[in-house]
């Protein structure tokens, strides 16, 4: 086959002090030229085509090296992810207790560039953190007797919050914007390229979408953990934690048209144990004196103490390894979804209807199962380098 004519200027150049013996050097110097030129014209669009990183804004009530704080490791670490910020918000923990934790686990993979915010840290209910001791009685409550930010007093402030936690001084500070405008600031700055990871109470976003709605058809897409749809609850017999602790909340967040909500429920996360095996062997890979020390402060310590064969899930890991790997999904359905926020033994609970939905809903990809071998997969992964 034969090599494209190829006259560069430095060739020309050249001719002008090449005898004609030297001609044949000439021809054979731009044959060579031509064949790099080439193959750097074939290696460019290559490089191009490179899948940009997937921005995502994780919305978290944190917690210490499980479910939200694996999950926000998982995605910080990831090549695949460009984290841009972490918001917290109420839920398993207050935003101060959350914040915390959330800087001493960036600090300790050395991430402290990824800016943490405030988000909010109350519930639409008036009066609810204080009427959930009585909810008990009143409604009952289902296996899981977590209250989350109910069950323990507000902390003064994040810092003091750090260093009960950990003893110790935090390095970094979280940022002076508020988790609500930093996501509408960001939605905005990046068009149609956000993901927004929602792994606590859905807080954060309904606010954001509340205070400024044209940032609804930016969204790229939605990522929530929440809900049982067709299968039991866990914190009630039919709620959830993260819709339960605000449900109003979550149905302000379902019923927003985005372009597109997946929600990981009960119905997927359940399927998933975590056991004293699976917690041994991932304590085995942590060589971080950092990571050792929470890992072995972890909440499900006493609960394995008391009984070994006890066991619990990893919710929110789903989410994040489903932002890095979308295949890890096996079985969904698309359906309109709701939360009921009528103040009874229900509240909480959510719907997907298969009949016709109630006018303002909208369709969301519920997942009922996930490959698990790829989810611990990542999780090992993740915890071999730390
Ligand atoms: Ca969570």
């Amino acid at each position: 086959m034969p090599i494209p004519e190829f006259k560069p200027f430095v060739c020309y150049s050249l001719t002008a002090i090449f005898s004609w013996k030297e001609a044949i050097l000439k021809k054979f110097f731009c044959s060579v030229m031509a064949v790099v030129v080439f193959c750097f014209g074939a290696l460019a669009p290559a490089s191009a085509a490179t899948p940009a990183k997937e921005k995502v804004i994780l919305s978290a009530d944190m917690v210490d090296l499980f479910d939200d704080g694996v999950a926000m490791l998982m995605l910080a670490k990831s090549p695949k992810v460009d984290l841009l910020g972490v918001a917290v918000v109420i839920g398993n923990t207050w935003v101060e207790t959350g914040t915390a934790s959330a800087i001493r686990q960036l600090e300790g993979i050395k991430r402290t560039d990824i800016p943490v915010m405030m988000g909010v840290n109350t519930v639409h209910r008036e009066g609810r953190m204080a009427a959930i001791q009585d909810e008990k009685t009143q409604f009952g409550r289902g296996p899981d007797t977590h209250d989350g930010a109910a069950g323990y007093p507000q902390p003064k402030s994040w810092k003091d919050a750090y260093r009960a936690a950990y003893n110790a001084e935090p390095t970094m500070e979280p940022s002076k914007e508020n988790a609500v405008d930093f996501i509408i600031r960001q939605v905005k700055a990046n068009p149609h390229e956000v993901t927004i990871v929602a792994i606590g109470t859905y807080n954060n976003l309904a606010a954001a979408v509340q205070k400024d709605p044209s940032i609804v058809p930016l969204i790229k897409r939605v990522v929530y953990m929440g809900g049982a749809f067709f299968w039991n609850g866990n914190v009630t017999p039919q709620a959830e934690f993260n819709i339960w602790f605000d449900p109003e909340a979550a149905r302000i967040a379902w019923r927003t048209p985005f372009k597109e909500q997946v929600i990981f429920p009960l119905d997927a996360c359940e399927k998933i144990k975590f056991t004293k095996k699976r917690y041994d062997a991932l304590a085995a890979r942590l060589k971080d004196p950092h990571f050792q020390t929470m890992f072995a402060n972890h909440w499900t310590m006493p609960k394995f103490k008391e009984n070994p064969e006890w066991n619990t899930f990893v919710w929110d890991v789903l989410c994040a390894a489903y932002v890095i790997d979308p295949t890890i999904i096996e079985e969904e359905e698309t359906l309109p979804v709701d939360v009921n926020t009528v103040y009874s033994p229900n509240y909480g609970s959510t719907l997907a209807y298969r009949g016709i939905p109630p006018n303002g809903t909208q369709k969301a990809r519920i997942v009922f199962k996930v490959n698990e071998e790829k989810v611990w997969k990542q999780v090992n992964d993740l915890f071999d380098t730390m």
